[in-house]
């Protein structure tokens, strides 16, 4: 039993690995071990004799068992310790390459977008996504039998059955966070709402979700005029180009009185777009003074205050910025598209440092 001992412990010390180990445990206390075959002897011995070896063959196997795991706990730590010491990272180390990723257009002209606006004294807002219908119609001036509701090709969520309230709806607009925004802040208000909105349609120039910016301004003596001059800075430093003209042109949404639609004067000489030049004309834009019916749904005064609103598409002005052709291009998540068209991801937009350069 000692020869026994002897040799088990000397091997458990000197194993280098946890397989060495496993090999050992099976050779010392396994069903076919030398210590188990030891103790199928114990039946053939005599009560006197099996008197003083049965407890000490037990006090052997405990003995080994637990050299067997003070041994596995000790390579287990070796094995941890050599990890940390090979696997180790200076997270504090300055980035390096860094071009393996890039912004995508949309999160890039967003980011353009509020700078331009923060600079003017706007906050961004943003809201759900999943939205009720009070929020992205009702309070819109948009009434259920309104024909602006089956136009917008509206994605509806289901109720449980036997749940007659209204479905959800995905929003059509970020309109609702600017409803939201009047109902928690109350006026004034500047903001504009960015954000993904969905709508029913596919095909060359439509994406069932794609991107909206709006904006809204509200106290006590906002007019057209303030619009005409928040735009024309917004073009302006959103084409990086000096000078621009735009077009007011007559229009009708629900939710604003008067309305207009906004053209940008431009040439597309060669192909390409330039802003402020030529006889051209683009549209880029909806807006207008807010419906009197809508401030109400926001839990504004309308007799004390009137606010402006306006609602540019994201994906539309990314395209004509950055020469992109193709709508649908921007949902592939093609990594060539990406490269080509995508912006340094350590280059945030400002005013001061240049927005795409
Ligand atoms: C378009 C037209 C527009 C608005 C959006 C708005 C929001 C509130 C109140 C009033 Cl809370 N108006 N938003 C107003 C006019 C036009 O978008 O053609 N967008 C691409």
């Amino acid at each position: 039993m000692d020869d026994l001992r002897d040799k088990y412990i000397q091997a458990i010390a000197n194993a280098s690995d946890e397989a060495g180990l496993e090999d050992l445990r099976v050779q010392a206390v396994g069903k076919k071990g030398e210590v188990s075959l030891k103790m199928r002897e114990l039946g053939k011995m005599t009560n006197e004799e099996r008197q003083v070896a049965g407890p000490a063959l037990n006090a052997l196997k405990n003995e080994i068992n637990s050299a067997l795991a003070a041994k596995k706990e000790a390579l287990g730590d070796a094995a941890l310790d050599e990890r940390l010491r090979t696997e180790w990272l200076d997270v504090t180390l300055p980035s390096r390459n860094i071009r393996q990723g890039s912004i995508h257009p949309i999160s890039q002209v967003t980011e353009e977008v509020s700078a331009i606006f923060a600079d003017m004294g706007f906050a961004v807002a943003e809201g759900p996504q999943i939205e009720s219908d009070w929020y992205n119609f009702d309070a819109l001036n948009i009434p259920g039998h309104h024909p602006a509701r089956a136009e917008m090709d509206t994605f509806y969520t289901h109720r449980a059955e036997g749940d007659n309230r209204p479905p959800h709806v995905l929003r059509t607009h970020t309109s609702p966070v600017q409803i939201r925004t009047m109902q928690a802040q109350g006026a004034p208000i500047r903001i504009i709402a960015p954000g993904r909105v969905y709508r029913a349609d596919y095909d060359q120039t439509h994406t069932p979700m794609f991107h909206q910016v709006e904006g809204l301004a509200i106290d006590k003596d906002i007019s057209m005029a303030n619009l005409k001059w928040v735009l024309e800075e917004f073009v302006k430093a959103f084409f990086e180009v000096d000078d621009v003209e735009l077009r007011f042109r007559a229009s009708h949404f629900p939710f604003t009185e008067p309305s207009a639609e906004v053209d940008i004067r431009c040439s597309w000489e060669g192909g390409t777009l330039k802003v402020g030049e030529g006889d051209d004309w683009l549209e880029i834009l909806g807006s207008g003074m807010v419906h009197p019916k809508v401030l109400e749904a926001g839990n504004i005064d309308p007799n004390e205050y009137q606010g402006f609103a306006f609602g540019v598409g994201i994906d539309r002005i990314a395209m004509l910025k950055y020469g992109i052709p193709d709508l649908r291009a921007f949902f592939d998540s093609d990594l060539r598209w990406l490269r080509h068209f995508g912006f340094a991801a350590l280059d945030a937009p400002t005013l001061h440092g240049g927005l795409s350069r």
